[in-house]
């Protein structure tokens, strides 16, 4: 799953593509869709206002985005809801967050569904448990929910052995006065608030990945001025004055671009915004975080601002992409302030990007951004990225 190439989400560089899911009709500029995202948008047929939006890498440093609005669909992004917003194409997620909202849950209910449906299908290998790696081989879940009423958020990150990332995030936020609990201690907390676990997070696609990646050097990593450079650790910090003197020529690194280690296939993060029935507006994220990732490590899925941000009085966004670089930017909460001053959700979302991508033109990554009337926009950097949305017809 994924779809992020060129090929699969339609032709037209750098436009926007929608398409209605039912009947196989498709709309606006790209008239041709490729099968494989036909059989994803004709699975539902009963799902016709479920739309992707798919925005391509262009040319131009900063992706191109235009938004089409077909004949007839001009109230998907004119403003409307309840609506249940994700990244990628995570059509399952977005359905189980509809299904919530839809039938008079909350917000938050509904990206706790939403996120929840995606674990158990473990989305494109990246969410749930068995999904990437890290350099240890052992899959962890890094996961988040807002709630734009209260402000109050719960997280978890890094959490090893329960894979209901999204209900842990929920039983921090409910449970405790804390917002983020991390790894083994994250785990136990969940379990004694009646998750399941200890469960072991791997499985054999993610080992059989891990392996690969061992037998390869352990390339790509995201280890940086280490000996060796281009083997497996254990690593040291290389000298400082090998550096200066050049006497590290031997075991000089190959600088890998950031795409190589955290882009296209490497990871996702599913993030979910829902407006319920009373205009309430939550966020959730769930993830495995970065393929091979330093045992440790934690991504933008679990901090408040970055990967997801929601205020009742504004709006919400969600995140994908190269967390380590994004999280030093708090994207969302950029987005949904600048929509607090005035922006359409389109300018804030490239808006937020593009203060990135000045910084760091080879950071991949994305966000959506909708405001409190259920207009949505995306914009991206260094892939093509869709995002999916569901409205009532
Ligand atoms: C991370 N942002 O851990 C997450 C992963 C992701 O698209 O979004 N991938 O860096």
């Amino acid at each position: 799953m994924g779809g992020r190439n060129n090929n699969e989400i339609g032709g037209a560089s750098g436009d926007t593509i929608e398409k209605r899911g039912h009947g196989g009709q498709a709309y606006g500029k790209d008239k041709e869709f490729p099968d494989s995202l036909n059989s994803i948008l004709n699975r539902q047929p009963s799902f016709d206002s479920l739309c992707l939006h798919g925005y391509q890498k262009s040319a131009l440093a900063l992706c191109h985005v235009p938004h089409i609005a077909p004949p007839g669909n001009e109230a998907v992004n004119s403003g409307q809801y309840p609506l249940v917003v994700s990244t990628w194409p995570f059509l399952d997620a977005v359905r189980g967050g509809w299904r919530a909202v839809d039938s008079g849950l909350s917000a938050v209910d509904a990206v706790v569904e939403g996120c929840s449906a995606c674990e158990e299908l473990r989305c494109d290998g990246t969410v749930g448990p068995g999904g990437s790696p890290d350099e240890n081989g052992e899959t962890t879940i890094d996961a988040l929910v807002m709630d734009g009423v209260t402000m109050e958020v719960g997280a978890v990150a890094a959490m090893r052995y329960v894979k209901d990332g999204i209900r842990a995030a929920r039983l921090v936020m409910e449970h405790t006065k804390h917002t983020l609990l991390v790894g083994e201690q994250a785990s136990a907390f969940a379990i004694s608030m009646g998750l399941p676990g200890p469960t072991n997070l791997s499985s054999s696609e993610s080992i059989a990945k891990w392996s690969k990646w061992k037998e390869n050097s352990c390339q790509p990593n995201f280890w940086k001025n280490v000996v060796p450079a281009n083997g497996c650790g254990p690593y040291h910090p290389r000298d400082s004055l090998d550096l200066i003197e050049g006497t590290c020529s031997k075991d000089m690194e190959t600088v890998e671009p950031r795409s190589s280690l955290v882009g296209l296939h490497s990871h996702d993060t599913l993030a979910m915004a829902a407006i319920d029935k009373m205009g309430h507006i939550a966020v959730g994220t769930s993830t495995n975080g970065a393929t091979f990732k330093i045992p440790g490590r934690v991504g933008d899925g679990p901090i408040t601002g970055s990967s997801a941000y929601a205020d009742d009085e504004i709006g919400a966004c969600g995140a994908t992409g190269d967390g380590d670089i994004m999280m030093r930017f708090l994207p969302c909460y950029q987005v949904v302030e600048s929509m607090r001053l005035g922006m359409e959700p389109k300018l804030a979302a490239k808006d937020a990007i593009s203060r990135i991508a000045r910084k760091f033109p080879d950071f991949v990554g994305a966000v959506f951004a909708i405001n409190k009337n259920g207009v949505h926009a995306g914009a991206c950097h260094g892939w093509t990225f869709q995002y999916s949305v569901k409205v009532q017809k």
